[in-house]
């Protein structure tokens, strides 16, 4: 492959480095960055750096490249990837997932649109009309949740605000015959707030710039999206030049072909206006005392004609829902509270942002039920295969960070567990189906254990003991043919950071932050976030990865009463405590519920089916927004955990999303934290490089008497003993099945090198042969 790329490239795979140390994987990360070589491999594992440019990498010729070639055939790419996880589906039948990581703008979007791409163009050769409908819907999607899904933030111009995972379902044949999505925790107080420089959800800039006149007519809006209080916060209005009215319309025609009806279509444009006329509603305090309204008013009352219009619901309950909400006073009865003006604005953001919460589900929901596989029987047409790709938000650290910062930081951390489980259990399943014997000290003494993993002041380390690995290839060297049974090995200890401390600290039942806070939320009575604070201050005074201003005095970088500090993985995180409470109680009024289930417009009514309950019957508590994202998460982990894993971790270059330029310090962070360091040790603590027979022959075999031109040796697995024992290499391999397992990359250099010598000979020979001067 290195061939492909030309000579001055780098290495394509991180394992092949002379060394692994920081610096040459900065060095050989940088080199290939400016050669405009963005992906690298660590075995399996894709490393991908943004290029923040459109690079010839793509289209429908690079695929023809890439397909059906076996990963290390082609230089490293994200088509290969999906090649490779599209292969181990249909070869072993097997579902596969494809998990891309990395942090907000490292272009992990944007790889799971060419990954899609990928499998659109190469499924389906006898294009039947069935499957092609299944790839459109899939690929249009992306478009209309990247509508609803995405916003403008200062990192990222298109930033995924909630976290996706898709499951693409295939058939018997390798085609996609159905799909379906999952979305993870939209950050849905962007609806009502945002940073300075960034803006809401594209879908509302989409519906002022985009509109016919007429269509802003009847929905009472104007153009201008800083006449609206939920878009003109941000100020990032003018900063960006796409064509809002080109993407509404590309947005309304894919929803088209996805098969949103009109008067569907409709509905979102009315709902989308109804929060943004609902924004623009302001409370003031009256002197009248009226029986209806108590002493609140609203100052425009033609907005709520508008909100009432909109959302198809009586314009009287819609004001009283603004200005009380009833209350269950014990047994049957009802009284009506009126609100004051901070709590009636409270209610109408708790309102806009549930509205666009469940607007969103909606259209996952509805796009998921026309991707759902129809007519499949698993007797008649076998059991299906997926591939799963998850795109979800990176590691975030802000000045301040809240509520949404935390969960997403978590489900960081349990992907990264993930991780060193999935990639350790990956080598291991690989030498169990080549044959391969995996032994080491340690596993004996944890039997139950896949890998030898023993804990050593925070760090884990995984395989053998050093210095057995002389032993065993002493034992592998007594010549080729002994090598070619199984092969006991035994692994150099390879380091790492297990971080399944920080995941306890955050999920453990009862005294885990998140059932500490949950109990708080559950605590009849005033409670603030200062008390649940305290609480955590207890439980946790002593965890290494927890600390609070009140347990470390010392510290002015946290304040007193508001922050706690975890540290996670990727870095301390400083977290304030501010609204965790009401965020994770995540309630809105029973009264909204009810107003919004009762309207005339189907696709709004169907968006609230708990709405039908009456305030007394409202007795259960609801599951609280973090149980409910940990609950997903584990659901999530448990879903991969259980499919061939296919990783690709992407890197930011810099922090101005500007072409060509790598900034060493913010790249060296993220390789650390993602932990790729130990990626390589790990790989090449085992084998660095596994190809199978006939392939490592068509690379190495003019390096030896018996193999070339071709060889007689009955089997290309004895071919390629003979071949390692004439360059006295026998000794750092291992022969599975179907494949060669290469233990130090210093053999892979001297093939390499044995190659190089004889290339110019042989095309020089070639050349004469050619001109009939031979
Ligand atoms: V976030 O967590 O959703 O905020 P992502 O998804 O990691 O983030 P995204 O894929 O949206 O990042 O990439 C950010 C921007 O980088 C894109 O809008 C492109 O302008 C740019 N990008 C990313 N990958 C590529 C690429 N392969 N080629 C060219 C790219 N530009
Ligand atoms: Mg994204």
């Amino acid at each position: 492959m290195e061939d492909e790329e030309g000579p001055d490239c780098g290495k394509a795979d991180f394992v092949l480095l002379d060394q692994v140390t920081m610096e040459d994987f900065m060095e050989n990360l940088k080199l290939r960055f400016e050669k405009g070589r963005i992906y690298t491999y660590i075995g399996e594992v894709l490393v991908s750096v943004n290029p923040y440019q459109e690079l010839p990498l793509y289209g429908p010729e690079a695929i023809a490249r890439y397909q059906g070639r076996e990963l290390y055939e082609r230089p490293p790419h994200l088509y290969a990837v999906a090649n490779a996880a599209y292969r181990a589906m249909k070869r072993r039948s097997r579902d596969t997932c494809i998990v891309i990581s990395g942090e907000s703008g490292a272009g992990k979007t944007e790889a799971s649109k060419h990954i899609m791409q990928y499998i659109a163009a190469v499924t389906n050769p006898s294009q039947r009309a069935e499957v092609e409908r299944v790839k459109d819907v899939l690929l249009k999607s992306t478009c209309v949740l990247e509508a609803f899904g995405n916003a403008r933030t200062n990192r990222n111009h298109n930033s995924s605000r909630f976290g996706k995972y898709m499951d693409i379902n295939f058939d018997f044949k390798g085609d996609p015959v159905g799909g379906h999505i999952h979305s993870y925790l939209l950050e849905k107080s962007r609806v009502l707030k945002q940073h300075v420089g960034e803006r809401n959800f594209h879908a509302f800039y989409q519906l002022l710039r985009g509109s016919e006149d007429e269509m802003l007519r009847e929905l009472h809006l104007q153009r201008n999206p800083a006449l609206y209080n939920f878009t003109r916060q941000g100020a990032g209005l003018s900063a960006l030049e796409t064509d809002e009215k080109s993407h509404h319309q590309a947005v309304t025609e894919a929803m088209r072909v996805i098969g949103f009806s009109p008067e569907e279509v409709g509905s979102v444009h009315r709902i989308l206006a109804a929060i943004l006329h609902l924004g623009n509603i302001e409370f003031v305090e009256t002197e009248e005392d009226t029986l209806e309204q108590g002493s609140l008013a609203v100052t425009e009352e033609v907005l709520v004609d508008h909100v009432a219009e909109l959302t198809a619901t009586p314009r009287e309950l819609v004001l009283r829902c603004l200005l009380a909400r009833t209350v269950a006073s014990g047994g049957r009865e009802v009284i009506e509270k009126g609100h004051t003006a901070a709590e009636a604005s409270y209610a109408r953001d708790a309102c806009a942002k549930a509205v666009y919460q469940r607007l969103f589900e909606w259209v996952v929901d509805r796009i998921n039920g026309v991707m759902e596989p129809r007519g499949r029987d698993p007797r008649r047409d076998g059991k299906d295969t997926v591939i799963g790709v998850l795109d979800i938000y990176g590691f975030e650290v802000f000045p301040v960070n809240s509520f949404e910062q935390f969960c997403i930081n978590y489900c960081n951390e349990k992907l990264q567990q993930l991780f060193i489980q999935l990639i350790l259990k990956q080598e291991q399943e690989e030498y169990e189906r080549e044959g391969i014997t995996w032994q080491s000290v340690s596993a004996r003494a944890h039997p139950t254990r896949l890998w030898a993993v023993r804990e050593r002041a925070g760090k884990q380390t995984c395989g053998g003991r050093p210095g057995r690995a002389g032993a065993q290839q002493g034992r592998c060297g007594r010549g080729w043919l002994a090598g070619l049974g199984s092969c006991l090995l035994a692994l150099p200890q390879v380091e790492y950071f297990n971080n399944a401390t920080i995941v306890e600290l955050v999920e453990r039942p009862h005294r885990g932050i998140l059932a500490v806070l949950d109990e708080a939320c559950s605590t009849a009575g005033p409670i603030t976030d200062r008390i649940f604070l305290q609480t955590l201050d207890t439980h946790h005074r002593h965890h290494p990865h927890y600390t609070s201003r009140q347990l470390c005095p010392t510290d002015k970088t946290m304040e007193f009463g508001r922050d706690f500090r975890i540290k996670h993985y990727a870095g301390d995180v400083t977290y304030s405590v501010e609204g965790f409470i009401d965020k994770n109680r995540d309630s809105l009024f029973q009264d909204f519920k009810r107003l919004l289930y009762n309207s005339t417009d189907p696709t709004l009514k169907a968006m609230w089916p708990d709405g039908q309950q009456d305030i007394t019957e409202v007795t259960k508590r609801p599951l609280t927004a973090g149980t409910l994202f940990k609950n997903s998460m584990v659901a999530l982990v448990e879903n991969l955990a259980s499919k061939e894993p296919f990783y690709i971790r992407c890197i930011k270059p810099n922090e101005d999303k500007v072409a060509a330029r790598l900034d060493e310090g913010h790249c060296r962070h993220q390789v650390a934290y993602l932990g790729l360091l130990e990626n390589v040790r790990v790989r090449r603590a085992g084998f660095a490089s596994r190809q199978p027979y006939p392939r490592f022959l068509l690379r190495y075999k003019m390096t030896c008497e018996y193999t070339w031109p071709n060889h007689l040796l009955g089997s290309d697995k004895a071919a390629v003993g003979a071949l390692l024992e004439q360059h006295g290499l026998q000794g750092d391999v291992a022969f599975g099945h179907s494949k060669l397992f290469i233990r130090s990359p210093q053999t892979l250099v001297t093939l390499e090198q044995g190659r190089a010598r004889l290339i110019p000979i042989i095309v020089l020979l070639l050349q004469k042969a050619w001109r009939g001067t031979l």
